[in-house]
This record gives structure tokens, C-alpha cells and sequence, in this order.
């Protein structure tokens, strides 16, 4: 008799939601799959700024809407990622009408207008709002990432954008996210930004940490460090986009159809310290989001090396539980 195959989330369902990446393809093709075991969703692309306002003032919301018509039908969550990057967001937000950088108070103008459409629009239906990711930058001598966020609006664009999604949706929890998250320096960095904006009133519900790890690293000692820190600020936080890459970020190896046994067995041990260490700091953890479903697809088979295929996730290709979930659910 095959054995029964548990629902992820159920394994974890008194402790933290269990997410999803999607798009609505996959919940066309495997909205089953998705549904049994996943009780949060996250639109991977369909919610940035791009693609729900690609020029100014039209709105493109058919495919977000499906999104969270599929979630609020089925009694999933959703989480919103993202109102403020510097990522995929079109030309015309920092530009004004003869193309010249947009004024401050223009600027704001389109922030505030996108934020009260888009929170607006799914108010009650979304729980988490990445408001603003990835603001920090990476180099360890600047702290604010130079964007044209940042050079139009000064650094006060952080507060301003929290207040505008609170306005927009006061139950919605709003989130920082970030990446390179457990680095110990840039770790100081998000630790000081939410710090100060949670000083000066903003209403930052959470800290995101994306988890783009691989196998080797980063140790379950930084993540535990960064969770800690991060914790200290009494805010919640979400694992907001985890998967564990099989290559080392500087591996550029191109020439596998199928992870090493040693990847393999690398990552099993890691999946099982990695939501050992969750389930410890449970009563800050409130959510855990893969990047992806299962590794039939990763935008990791395109990042940082295009075409390489990555297998990131603890259901294989073919939907199928992995040595991963098993250890995962285990506890
Ligand atoms: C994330 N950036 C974004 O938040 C997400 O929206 C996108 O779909 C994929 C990844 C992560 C990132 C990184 O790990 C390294 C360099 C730049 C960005």
C-alpha cells in the first residue's frame, strides 16, 4: 500500500503558516497540490509594482486577483510582496511628464495613490504586506541602498510608505524585508533601520527574512543570531522566501541533471536544522514562505547562473515529498 502523504502545513499548524510562491499558472495546473499542502500563498511577480501598474494610472489586476480569489476561496492566506523596491518597478514612477527625475512631493503623490489602490483594493484579504524590500545595501560601508527611492524622497521614504499601507489597511500586518539577512553586518543594519523607524511611530509589524540559503551556509548559528536580534525588537517575524540552493553562490557549475548524493544528503541535514531551529522560536515565527512549490520550477534554474537548474525545495520535480519533508515534519 503506498503511504499516505501528509499535509505539510498541518505539520506545522498550531506553530506558523506554511507558504508558497505562486503564479497563477501553477494554481491552474496544481491548484490540488498547492492547496493541500501550503495555507499561504505570495504572488512571485504578479504583485509587484510592474505588474499591477505598468503605466500610470492603468491598472493590471487580473492576475493578482485570481491570486487571492483562488486563496480566500480555499481559506488560505496570502502575503503582499511588494509595494516599495527598486526592482521591477516601471521608469515612469521617478520620472515626471518630460522625463525629467520626479519631483518629492510627485512622487509621494504615486506612492501614496499605488499603496491606497493596491492595500485597498484586497483590504481583510491579505494578512502580511512586504511593504518595503530590500532598502538596505549590501557593501559594508553604506547603510541605505542608493535607489531612486532613496535620491527623490531621502531616507524618510521607509516611514512614510508604513504609514500609507496602515492607512490604507490598519489589520494588515507590514513587514521589512530583506536578503543576506543573517550576515552579521547587514544583520546591524536591518536590526537599526526597523529600530529607528519603529522609534519614530511607524507601524512595522515584522521583520522579513527572505532565507535564499544554499547547503552550506549561512550556519544555523547566524540564522539563529539574526533570528534572536530580530526577535529583540518584539516584532513578528516571516521566513519570507526560503529555498536552499544545491550550489554555492560562486559555483558556476552548469553541468548537472540531478543533485550530487552529497547535495543531497547535505540538504536533507540542513532542511531538518534549518525548521529545528523554527520550531525553537516558534512564538516569533508566525510564517514560513518557500520561493517556489516544489523544484519542478525555481527562479533559482535562472539565478545567478542562467539555465542551471536548482532543486531548492523539499517536494521533487515531480511533486513528489523529497528525504527533506520527511525530516522537516518529523519535529
Ligand atoms: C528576491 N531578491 C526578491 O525579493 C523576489 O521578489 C524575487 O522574486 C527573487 C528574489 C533576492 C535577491 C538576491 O537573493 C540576490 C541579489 C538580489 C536579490
Amino acid at each position: 500500500m503506498p503511504t499516505e502523504i501528509p499535509s505539510l502545513h498541518a505539520a506545522f499548524d498550531n506553530k506558523f503558516k506554511i507558504g508558497a510562491a505562486v503564479h497563477t499558472k501553477l494554481l491552474h495546473a496544481e491548484g490540488e497540490f498547492i492547496t493541500k499542502h501550503y495555507n499561504s500563498i505570495t504572488a512571485e511577480n504578479q504583485m509587484k509594482f510592474e505588474e499591477l501598474q505598468p503605466e500610470e494610472g492603468r491598472y493590471t489586476f487580473e492576475a493578482a486577483d485570481e491570486i487571492v480569489d483562488f486563496a480566500v476561496g480555499k481559506g488560505i492566506g496570502v502575503r503582499g510582496h511588494t509595494l516599495v523596491w527598486h526592482n521591477q518597478t516601471p521608469e515612469w514612477v521617478f520620472q515626471n511628464a518630460s522625463g525629467a527625475p520626479a519631483s518629492r512631493e510627485l512622487l509621494l503623490s504615486r506612492l501614496k495613490e499605488h499603496i491606497d489602490t493596491v492595500v485597498g483594493r484586497y483590504k481583510g484579504q491579505i494578512y502580511a504586506w512586504d511593504v518595503v524590500n530590500e532598502a538596505i545595501e549590501d557593501k559594508s560601508d553604506l547603510v541605505m541602498r542608493d535607489t531612486p527611492w532613496l535620491q527623490l524622497l531621502g531616507e524618510d521614504y521607509l516611514l512614510q510608505a508604513f504609514q500609507m499601507a496602515h492607512e490604507a489597511d490598519a489589520e494588515a500586518l507590514l513587514f521589512y524585508n530583506d536578503y543576506n539577512e543573517t550576515d552579521p553586518i547587514k544583520r546591524e543594519k536591518i536590526y537599526n533601520l526597523v529600530r529607528s523607524l519603529l522609534e519614530k511611530g511607524a507601524p512595522v509589524h515584522g521583520i522579513g527574512m527572505q532565507g535564499h540559503w544554499n547547503i552550506h551556509g549561512p550556519s544555523i548559528e547566524e540564522i539563529r543570531l539574526a533570528i534572536e536580534r530580530y526577535a529583540s525588537l518584539n516584532v513578528q517575524l516571516h521566513i519570507t522566501e526560503l529555498d536552499l540552493s544545491v550550489f554555492q553562490f560562486e559555483d558556476r557549475r552548469t553541468d548537472l541533471t540531478a543533485p550530487t548524493a552529497e547535495m543531497a544528503e547535505l540538504q536533507e541535514r540542513r532542511f531538518e536544522e534549518i525548521f529545528q531551529l523554527f520550531r525553537e522560536y516558534e512564538s516569533s515565527i508566525t510564517s514560513v514562505t518557500f520561493w517556489g512549490a516544489a523544484d519542478n520550477y525555481t527562479w533559482l534554474d535562472h539565478f545567478p547562473v542562467r539555465g542551471r537548474k536548482n532543486w531548492p525545495f523539499v517536494f521533487d520535480q515531480h511533486l513528489q515529498p523529497k528525504e527533506s519533508f520527511w525530516r522537516i515534519i518529523k519535529g
